[in-house]
C-alpha cells in the first residue's frame, strides 16, 4: 500500500478546523486534525507546501518512521505549527492501520484498561449565581466533573467568559492579578456551599499568574478539593512549579502548551505535576501522545487530553481511544460542538452519565464530508489579547 493523496482542508462549521485526508493506492484512506486555533493557515501552509511532497508514495503502514522521518530528517523542527501539522499526519495513519486491520484505534493501542472515560466540560458566569445555575443545568445532564470560570469584577472580558466579538481582530481583555486572586477562592467556597462535596471541580488559571501569586492561589483553594488546578503557570520555567509544589497539598495539571515529549520530563521527574494535559493535535498525534502516557505512567501522573471546542471532532476521537486504552487516564476534557460541526464529521465521543465512549468502528470511528465542509469556507478569527489596566500586554 502507498501513499497516494494527501488533501488538506480548512473548513468553519462555526470554528475553524484544519482536516487531514491520506488517501493510498488502494482505496483506503484516513482523516486527521491538524487545528491550530488563530494559527490554522500557517499550519495549512506547513503541510501543503513542506510536509505532503515527501509522504507520497510511502508505505502508511511505517507510521513511526514516518513520524520520525518528519521530526528528525528536518533540521528545522519542532513548535506547534509543525507538531499540529505533524499531529494531522499522524492521525490519519493510525485511522488507516484501524480501518486495514479492522480494529478501533483503541484495540491497536493495546486494548481497553476502562470501558469509558470520565469527563469534564466548560462552565462560566458573570457571578457566582450565574455559574452555581450553569453548573446545576450540566449537573442535570450527567457530568460528575466541571471547569470553572467567573468573570472577574473590574476587569473588561475574562478567560472563559465569553464575549462577543463582531469583528475578527482580537478583543481585548483586561486582567488584573490582585481581583482574579480574591475572587477564585470566595468562588469555591460558594460552589461547595451550593453544589456539595461530590461534584469534581476544576479550574483553569490559563498561565495568568506569577510564581508566588500561583501559589497563594493554590494554597487558599486547598480546603474545596479541586480535581485538579490548570495550568498556573507558563510553561517555559519549570522550575517554578517547585514554588507551587512545595508545602501544597493540591493537584496540578499542565501540558496544553506543550508540542513535545521533551517538555513533559523534568515535570514527571521531579514529581511537580499531577495530570499530563497535552493536546493530540499539538504535540505530533497519537504516537507522540501514548509515549506521553507511558512516560507519566512511571510516576503515577494520570492524562488529561486537552479536548475544547478548538479542536475538531477527530482529535476528541482520538483522545479518547487513548484514554479507554492507557492504564494511567485521569479525566477528559470535552465540549458541545455546534450544530453545523454535525454537518460536516460523521461521528463525536459518546457522552452518557458523565462518561464518554467511542463506537466500535474501525480505525478513530470519524470521517468528514468533504462537501458540505467546503460549504463552511475559513474564517479569519483571533483569540483575545490581555492587557492590564495599565496598558502593560499580560499572558493571555
Ligand atoms: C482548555 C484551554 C482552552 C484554550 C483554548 C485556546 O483548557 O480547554 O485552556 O480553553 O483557551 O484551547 O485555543
Ligand atoms: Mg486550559
Amino acid at each position: 500500500m502507498k501513499i497516494s493523496n494527501i488533501k488538506v482542508i480548512i473548513t468553519c462549521p462555526g470554528r475553524n478546523y484544519v482536516l487531514v485526508k491520506v488517501e493510498t493506492d488502494e482505496g483506503i484512506y484516513g482523516v486527521g486534525d491538524a487545528t491550530l486555533n488563530g494559527r490554522e493557515l500557517a499550519v495549512a501552509k506547513a503541510l501543503e507546501e513542506h510536509i505532503v511532497p515527501l509522504l507520497i508514495g510511502k508505505d502508511p503502514d511505517q507510521i513511526e518512521d514516518i513520524w520520525q522521518y518528519i521530526f528528525r530528517g528536518t533540521y528545522w523542527r519542532g513548535g506547534p505549527v509543525l507538531m499540529t501539522a505533524l499531529a494531522g499526519i499522524d492521525m490519519a495513519l493510525w485511522d488507516i492501520k484501524g480501518k486495514r486491520a479492522g480494529l478501533p484505534l483503541y484495540s491497536l493501542l493495546g486494548g481497553k484498561s476502562r470501558n469509558k472515560a470520565l469527563c469534564y466540560t466548560h462552565i462560566a458566569g458573570k457571578d457566582f449565581a450565574e455559574v452555581r445555575d450553569n453548573a446545576l443545568k450540566y449537573i442535570e445532564k450527567g457530568y460528575k466533573a466541571l471547569r470553572i470560570q467567573v468573570a472577574i469584577p473590574g476587569c473588561k472580558g475574562t478567560y472563559g467568559v465569553s464575549e462577543d466579538n463582531a469583528n475578527s481582530l482580537p478583543f481585548v481583555e483586561e486582567w488584573e492579578p490582585g481581583p482574579y486572586l480574591r475572587t477564585i477562592p470566595k468562588l469555591f467556597e460558594y460552589l461547595r456551599v451550593e453544589l456539595g462535596d461530590e461534584l469534581e471541580l476544576l479550574h483553569d488559571v490559563h498561565e495568568r499568574l506569577a510564581p508566588i501569586e500561583a501559589k497563594i492561589l493554590a494554597k487558599q483553594l486547598e480546603p474545596y478539593r479541586l480535581f485538579f488546578l490548570e495550568d498556573p503557570l507558563r510553561p517555559e520555567h519549570k522550575d517554578s512549579f517547585r514554588v507551587l509544589r512545595q508545602d501544597c497539598a493540591i493537584p496540578i495539571a499542565m501540558g496544553e502548551l506543550f508540542s513535545s515529549k521533551w517538555e513533559c520530563v523534568s515535570l514527571f521527574e521531579n514529581q511537580l505535576i499531577d495530570f499530563i494535559r497535552c493536546d493530540i493535535s499539538h504535540i505530533g498525534g497519537i504516537s507522540e501522545a501514548k509515549k506521553i502516557a507511558n512516560l507519566a505512567e512511571i510516576y503515577y501522573i494520570r492524562t488529561a487530553w486537552h479536548g475544547p471546542s478548538d479542536i475538531s471532532p477527530i482529535a476528541h476521537m482520538a483522545s479518547v481511544h487513548l484514554d479507554l486504552a492507557v492504564t494511567n487516564f485521569g479525566i477528559q476534557e470535552t465540549c458541545e460542538f455546534l450544530p453545523e460541526a454535525y454537518e460536516v464529521f460523521t461521528d463525536f465521543p459518546i457522552f452518557e452519565d458523565g462518561y464518554l465512549t467511542v463506537s466500535e468502528k474501525p480505525g478513530l470511528g470519524c470521517d468528514f464530508n468533504e462537501k458540505t465542509a467546503k460549504a463552511f469556507p475559513y474564517k479569519r478569527g483571533y483569540l483575545p489579547v490581555a492587557r492590564r489596566k495599565d496598558g502593560s500586554v499580560q499572558d493571555w
